[in-house]
């Protein structure tokens, strides 16, 4: 029985952050980061049956098509991931009224889709582009807590990367979910992100502060690693992916990472119309669902 302390459950029944109950939850789930986001999905379904908020934790969960869907907000950062992924599967996998585990036989496998917002690293991945994640790389602290397993090529590149960037830790990297980018990436760029735990310097971003090591943008970008799987990059930067990824693979949901590509490191550029480059991601992806 998992204690009052573990499974937080507010009085209402609902767990502690989302503030969902197990009802609110579709067997697909769109996820995006600025809650302001959730209504710009929303404002497509033809209809909503609720809408919750708890911090920058907000949902509607209503009908696309015929198709129910529930789209929430995390905020920033793989420390939010931490708790959305962990509290949607306890949404689904865990009992609350026995708070135990369900049987491995009647757990759910949830199909999570990330709708966010990226800074690409390469000239060749423009703004304006959507790139779906192939492999996400993790900078963040967050698989220092979990028992992750990495294949081969994921452990080797997390290892070159960390000489490459002289890191006292070897990043984790996570390959995602190959049917799911094919079924709702298709028609995006395919790329490996690199999730940062800042928007600034682990961005390489300088306002004015010094970022270290000084050539820390150009190392991102020209790094390669070559394997009997093909060549390596980093195409974009964001904030979340690899918690993401890590955390589907750990606790068995399917995750796909779509990144609207809002800046460019390599030109110096950023979006005239931000708005209406996620706006065609989300299109998109409601209408691949449907
Ligand atoms: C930074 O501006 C935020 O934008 C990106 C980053 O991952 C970070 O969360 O994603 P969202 O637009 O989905 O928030
Ligand atoms: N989100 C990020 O994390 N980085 C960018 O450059 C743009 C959006």
């Amino acid at each position: 029985m998992l204690p009052s302390s573990e499974l937080i459950l507010n009085p209402d029944g609902s767990i502690y952050h989302l503030h969902l109950l197990p009802d609110h939850i579709s067997d697909t789930i769109l996820t995006v980061g600025d809650p302001g986001r959730v209504a710009q999905v929303s404002r497509h379904f033809d209809s909503i049956e609720f809408e919750g908020a708890h911090r920058e934790f907000v949902t509607h969960v209503g009908y696309y098509k015929g198709k129910r869907l529930t789209v929430l907000s995390t905020g920033m950062g793989t420390d939010n991931i931490d708790i959305v992924l962990n509290e949607l599967d306890a949404l689904v996998n865990i009992d609350f009224v026995a708070r135990a585990v369900r049987p491995v036989a009647e757990q759910l496998r949830l199909r999570i889709v990330r709708l966010g917002t990226s800074g690409s690293l390469q000239p060749d991945v423009p703004v304006g582009a959507v790139l779906a994640t192939e492999h996400a790389v993790g900078l963040d602290s967050l698989m220092h807590f979990y028992p992750l397993v990495e294949t081969g090529l994921e452990t080797q590149v997390g290892t070159a990367l960390q000489a490459t960037l002289g890191l006292p830790f070897t990043p984790y990297v996570v390959r995602g979910d190959d049917l799911l980018r094919e079924q709702l990436g298709a028609g995006a760029l395919m790329g490996n992100t690199l999730t940062c735990p800042g928007f600034y310097g682990p961005q390489g971003r300088r306002l004015r502060l010094d970022v270290t090591p000084a050539d820390y943008l150009d190392r991102l970008r020209s790094f390669r690693h070559q394997s009997a799987e093909g060549g390596f990059r980093l195409d974009n930067f964001e904030m979340e992916t690899a918690g993401y990824y890590a955390l589907g693979r750990l606790l068995g949901h399917q995750v796909l990472s779509l990144n609207a590509v809002v800046a460019n490191r390599a030109t110096g550029e950023f979006a005239a119309d931000a708005g209406a480059v996620v706006d065609a991601m989300i299109e998109r992806t409601l209408q691949r669902l449907a």
